[in-house]
């Protein structure tokens, strides 16, 4: 198999969460660094629209053929590399762990995007106290909810639960993590979270985790 190849940058948290399925899976790759400030935003270059038309941060090149959006990713690195599975075994299950996924990279981050911030900040002149009030608004509502099923789903086991889904690592917490990282930047509260803060708390003493995070990033201006 040749080397898979990663459109990343430290801070996205989209390309985060392909690093740690590719750390999780021990999958080599290369990095490929776009530095979204940089020059305007080097996703914005010509060069990198013939990679990702929709000038977004990850792309997986995979023996030439390009993979973007990082969950299509991970489901490609799913199917490609089952071991260790990042997906449970039986159909509902795997509809539980992709339902928490979604209600992350679905419905909180597109909201927090960098192109929403600048939109918001450049074109309809909200400054950054109202822009991180908006960005800890949609990390709260959809905290809010996910805290809930983590807590619901702790009473009906009877135990405490290491991660998202009962004590294996599964594609819910690699949604998770790299979005507690972005409300932590940007001090949003998270102390009424005690499910998710366990959670993370977890993951983060896992090597993959680390591995995966920005400040391991070789890019990182951290
Ligand atoms: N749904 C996409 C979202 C990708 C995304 O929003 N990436 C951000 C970084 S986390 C980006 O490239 N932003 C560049 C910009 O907004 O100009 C995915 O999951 O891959």
């Amino acid at each position: 198999m040749s080397e898979l190849s990663l459109y990343t940058y430290y801070r996205s948290s989209a390309a985060y969460r392909v690093r740690i399925a590719l750390h999780y899976k021990s999958i080599p790759y290369q990095s490929q660094y776009i530095h979204l400030l940089k020059e305007g935003g080097q996703e914005k270059t010509a060069a990198y629209q013939r990679i990702n038309p929709q000038k977004l941060i990850p792309s997986l090149v995979d023996d030439g053929n390009i993979i973007t959006q990082s969950l299509a990713i991970i489901e490609y690195l799913e199917e490609q590399y089952p071991e260790p599975p990042l997906l449970p075994g039986a159909p509902v299950e795997r509809g539980l762990v992709r339902a928490l996924a979604h209600s992350i990279a679905c419905d909180i981050h597109p909201l927090n995007n960098l192109r929403v911030m600048n939109y918001l900040e450049q074109t309809l002149g909200i400054d950054k106290p109202q822009r991180d009030q908006w960005i800890c608004h949609w990390i709260s509502e959809g905290f809010a909810a996910i805290e809930k099923h983590l807590s619901q789903a702790e009473k009906t086991a009877g135990k405490k639960r290491q991660y998202c889904w009962g004590n294996e690592i599964s594609l819910a917490d690699v949604c998770l993590i790299p979005q507690v990282y972005n409300a932590k930047r940007f001090h949003c509260p998270l102390e009424v979270y005690p499910n998710i803060n366990r959670v993370y708390k977890n993951c983060m003493e896992l090597a993959v985790f680390h591995q995966a995070a920005p400040e391991s990033q070789d890019d990182n201006e951290l």
